[in-house]
């Protein structure tokens, strides 16, 4: 019985740490717009001669409409909206200093550090869950783990925008298995590091932040924790989201002459072919857990486009959702890739009443895809 009930485990708490700055859709299709404008004057002859295609205007309203998405917080706007740029400007630091992604991670697992009421002293691993990493070793999550003096283990995982329902049903064997007791699973994002800012089908999609997720033996966490009902993982190839950055290919990018190594996809095959693997995916992981739409108080859907999320919630519900069914953080910080579905969670839980139950739900590139059933206990 002590085993069973140590090796139990809880969501105990999450943290969020947003970016100071933010860029309106108006001031990023400015800036868009007069590379535009610059290129084409650059481009004029092959213009004329039909060798290429002028580039068009990206528009407001196109982007609120597709997406839902009306501004995004970014680590670095004067690099982003800089018609000669184009790109974050963020300096290079020492290597005796934390380096930038660690301490966004750093900052989000104290804010939930801070709501648990746990001493780093007493987390048994680290797992640093995100879309990039900004080097290839030493792991940012060990650096994270040396931050705030953390014993155990700790390492990377990448499953793009799923990574962190990836890494919460990671952490939560981790504590089945008896490996550690509590698990700090971060996810820091500046996805404007790998956006293509100069491709007016994708320049407006993401933004940067960093989420942190705490899973814990339910015996330690705090009387006031999410009990976890079950998790599923699913993945399936697509090249129709992808990014050929890496260590092979060392030119640098610039993300003008190199679009393949920032982000690229199909956003229309995405959008037909994730709504029903994901909406079939929550169906039969409820069906397994004996939950139906109506006993779910909640989803807190990936953050990637508001419509996708209308379609989804709407096959799981089986009647359109309102706010409330399935809240949305898009219009203020776009989609942030692994972090979108735990801001989500993160800014809208506190309402809930013991026995209530919800779903975190992450879908992206890979394909991939994680469902994790909650229950609110105190
Ligand atoms: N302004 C004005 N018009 C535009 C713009 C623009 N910015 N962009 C496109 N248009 C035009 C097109 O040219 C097209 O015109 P026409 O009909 O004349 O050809 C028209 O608008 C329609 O274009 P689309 O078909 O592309 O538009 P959609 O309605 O499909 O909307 C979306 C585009 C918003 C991209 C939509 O398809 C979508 O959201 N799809 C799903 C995307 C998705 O979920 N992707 C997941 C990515 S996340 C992930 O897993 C990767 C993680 C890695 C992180 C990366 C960090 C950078």
């Amino acid at each position: 019985m002590e085993n069973r009930l140590v090796s139990t485990p809880v969501i105990s708490a999450t943290g969020l740490w947003t970016p100071a700055q933010s860029i309106s859709n108006a001031e990023l299709v400015q800036s868009y717009n007069a590379w535009a404008d610059n290129w084409n004057r650059e481009n004029e002859a092959e213009i004329k001669s039909g060798l290429v295609e002028p580039k068009t205007h990206s528009s407001v309203e196109f982007i609120e409409k597709a997406s839902g998405i009306k501004s995004r917080f970014v680590v670095d706007k004067a690099g982003v909206i800089d018609p000669d740029i184009m790109a974050p400007r963020i300096p290079e630091r020492p290597n005796d200093q934390l380096s930038i992604l660690a301490e966004m991670a750093v900052l989000a697992a104290r804010d939930a550090l801070r709501a648990a009421g746990r001493d780093p002293k007493d987390i048994g691993a680290v797992i640093c869950a995100a879309s990039n990493m900004q080097r290839a070793y030493p792991a940012m999550a060990i650096e994270v783990q040396q931050a705030l003096g953390i014993e155990g283990f700790a390492f990377d995982m990448n499953v793009a925008c799923s990574s962190a329902t990836f890494g919460i049903q990671t952490a939560a064997d981790f504590v089945r298995a008896g490996h550690a007791k509590s698990v700090l699973m971060v996810n820091p994002e500046i996805c404007s590091g790998h956006l293509n800012f100069t491709d007016r089908d994708s320049h407006f999609i993401f933004g940067d932040v960093a989420t942190a997720v705490l899973v814990e033996a339910e015996h330690i966490a705090p009387r006031a924790h999410w009990k976890i009902l079950g998790t599923k993982l699913k993945t399936q190839f697509s090249n129709n989201i992808r990014n050929n950055f890496g260590f092979l290919n060392r030119a640098a990018p610039d993300g003008v002459g190199t679009p393949d190594k920032l982000f690229v996809q199909e956003g229309r095959k995405v959008f037909r072919e994730v709504v029903p693997m994901v909406a079939d995916m929550i169906g039969d992981h409820m069906n397994e857990l004996g939950l139906t739409g109506a006993s779910l108080r909640r989803m807190w859907l990936h953050q990637a486009n508001a419509n996708m999320n209308r379609l989804i919630s709407a096959k799981v519900l089986g009647r359109d959702a309102t706010e409330d069914d399935s809240p949305t953080v898009l219009d203020t910080y776009a989609n942030t890739s692994s972090a979108g579905s735990i801001i989500a969670f993160h800014k809208n839980s506190s309402d809930f009443k013991p026995g209530e139950k919800g779903l975190i739900c992450s879908f992206g590139a890979g394909y991939s895809a994680g469902t994790v059933f909650v229950e609110k206990t105190a």
